[in-house]
């Protein structure tokens, strides 16, 4: 193995107990935290490491990275709310799986962004750069994308084609055997204010029914509450849109 040393840093516990299943049959020490504010604190009971580092990381602090620099040869973001620092991804190899197919899905919440924009989904796993989810690309994968999906059932697929493409390639990866593509297309990247903006609904705007449907349906995304209109009392109504196919 080439990498022998890991660091994956998650704050997504679903993808976090799959990768650790796939890892534990590798000849190689991991180590698992999750970022400040992260409710998966629980994160540790996952490995046995003594290993000095705090199992909550903080990617802002310059200690913090040095030791990380120090320790380990492959720092792995699962769904990692934090920004990874120049000083980090310069000096070890970072990889990141993404749920979306970049560079068409770069960002946040790419599936709400498929439905609304009608483009490609799917998972990337790929090299950290200095730009947001547009590191040379190790491994993409199509999802597909219904009519009758949701934000929620769109997610579920991603996830599970995150799952697999991360087992089929990590054994090439920790050998440091796999190749990597870049993609110049211009692709789109919608960040967290993006998705904000979207979930006050306008009810005076006028579209077809398709528009609206889609726009419900990429914001239905149980158990959260996302799109709501104002009562004139100012309190919240929340929308969210039930789709069934013909049994
Ligand atoms: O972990 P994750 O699935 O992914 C997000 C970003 O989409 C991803 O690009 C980034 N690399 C990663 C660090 O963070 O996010 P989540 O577990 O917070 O949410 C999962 C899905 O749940 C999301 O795609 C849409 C839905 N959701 C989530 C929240 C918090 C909502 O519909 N409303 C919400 O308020």
């Amino acid at each position: 193995m080439k990498f022998r040393n890991l660091l994956v840093i998650s704050d997504n516990l679903y993808m976090c107990q799959h990768v650790a299943s796939i890892l534990n049959e590798y000849p190689v020490h991991v180590r698992y935290a999750h970022s400040p504010g992260s409710p998966i604190g629980y994160l540790l009971s996952l490995t046995k490491s003594e290993d000095p580092i705090n199992d909550c990381i903080d990617l802002k602090d310059a200690n913090t990275v040095s030791l990380i620099v120090g320790q380990y040869d492959l720092v792995i973001s699962l769904h990692c709310k934090q920004l990874f620092p120049n000083q980090l991804i310069n000096a070890v190899k970072c990889i990141n799986l993404h749920p979306g197919f970049n560079p068409a899905n770069r960002g946040w919440y790419p599936q709400v962004f498929a439905i609304l924009h009608h483009t490609i989904l799917g998972a990337t796993l790929h090299e950290i750069s200095e730009e947001l989810d547009n590191g040379p690309i190790i491994a993409r994968e199509v999802v597909d994308l219904y009519e009758w999906d949701t934000s929620k059932t769109a997610y579920d697929r991603v996830v599970e084609k995150e799952i697999e493409l991360f087992s089929k390639n990590i054994d090439s990866i920790l050998k440091g055997e796999y190749k990597t593509v870049i993609d110049n297309s211009p692709g789109f990247l919608s960040l967290k204010k993006d998705y904000n903006k979207l979930l006050q609904l306008d009810l005076s705007k006028q579209g077809t029914f398709k528009e609206f449907i889609d726009y419900l349906r990429a914001l239905t995304h149980p158990p959260y509450q996302n799109a709501y209109f104002t009562e004139s009392n100012g309190e919240k109504i929340f929308v969210e849109l039930i789709l069934k196919k013909a049994e």
